[in-house]
């Protein structure tokens, strides 16, 4: 009798194991569940071409979008419904449960990396500054804004180049909250603003739609790191990142990551060669 209890023993504990295991499974693959019944993800986005665009019919594009809607597309999420959001709000956003992911170029750092969590690197690129033809106050760098004391630069709320501005010493009413692009360069030309700083890539886009000849571009902005996005994701979905991360590896494997973003101007190589380890641990 007593053979016979042992394995009974034995066996409820195996069983509360396998059923522990896959509780924790069921409960980590939750959250992808629920976006396969929902039928879309919803995307933080801020319009900044190439990162991100919403065209007046309502279409979104840009490389952060595009590489999330073939990803989400391929975990059987059928499509992305995005939210244009500024930068300084998607995290909290995020947190709140307004959005399933932010795919908006929300550039790694380790702030960043504290509070949500991040895909594998997406999208690369250096700052820029957009000044005057002719740069009249020689900007190539925060500092030199900084030590203009007539100087101001607008950059978006939040965002990683007002942050670079206050970091290098430009005190916060020089520092001008832009909401977006199209703003920043108005600001700009009509002399309300010295610099508008955005990612390189962004203030190309600008100065190209702008056809204004009497604009220059600052690029890169002497001292800024280049930096990397991710989709990031809330704390807590590490399940769903973890399978984001899957099918974002197979893309970039096949080349196919690199057909999505290099007509944006993205670099696929530039994502490819560092990782969310060394983006979220960079001083
Ligand atoms: O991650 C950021 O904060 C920055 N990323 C982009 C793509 N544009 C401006 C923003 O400040």
């Amino acid at each position: 009798m007593k053979k016979l209890g042992i394995l009974a023993g034995v066996a409820g504990v195996a069983l509360t194991a396998i059923l522990a295991a896959s509780t924790a499974r069921s409960a980590d693959d939750s959250k992808l569940e629920e976006l396969k019944a929902q039928g879309f993800a919803r995307v933080a986005i801020a319009n900044e071409p190439p990162y991100t665009a919403v065209a007046a019919d309502g279409k979104v594009s840009g490389a952060a979008p595009d590489v999330a809607r073939e990803i989400f597309k391929r975990l059987g999420v059928n499509d992305i419904v995005a939210s244009i959001s500024e930068y300084g709000a998607m995290i909290p956003g995020l947190q709140a449960g307004r959005f399933d992911v932010v795919t908006a170029g929300l550039f790694m750092k380790p702030e960043r990396c504290a509070a949500v969590v991040y895909s594998e690197p997406v999208l690369c690129d250096a700052e820029a500054m957009l000044v005057k033809k002719g740069n009249p106050k020689g900007f190539k760098s925060y500092e030199d804004v900084a030590k203009d004391a007539t100087a101001t630069i607008g950059a978006p709320g939040g965002g990683t180049e007002e942050k670079l501005a206050l970091t290098a010493g430009v005190p916060r009413d020089r520092v001008i909250v832009v909401p977006d692009g199209q703003s920043g360069l108005k600001m700009l030309q009509d002399g309300r603003i010295d610099a508008y700083s955005l990612p390189v890539l962004s203030i190309n886009d600008l100065v190209k739609k702008a056809n204004d000849p009497n604009l220059e571009v600052v690029a890169p902005v002497v001292g800024a790191p280049v930096y990397c996005d991710g989709a990031a994701f809330k704390k807590g979905d590490e399940a769903l990142r973890d399978a984001y991360d899957v099918e974002l590896a197979k893309l970039k494997q096949s080349g196919e990551f690199a057909k999505i973003i290099e007509p944006y101007g993205f670099s696929a190589a530039a994502a490819m060669s560092t990782s969310r380890d060394k983006l979220c641990s960079a001083k």
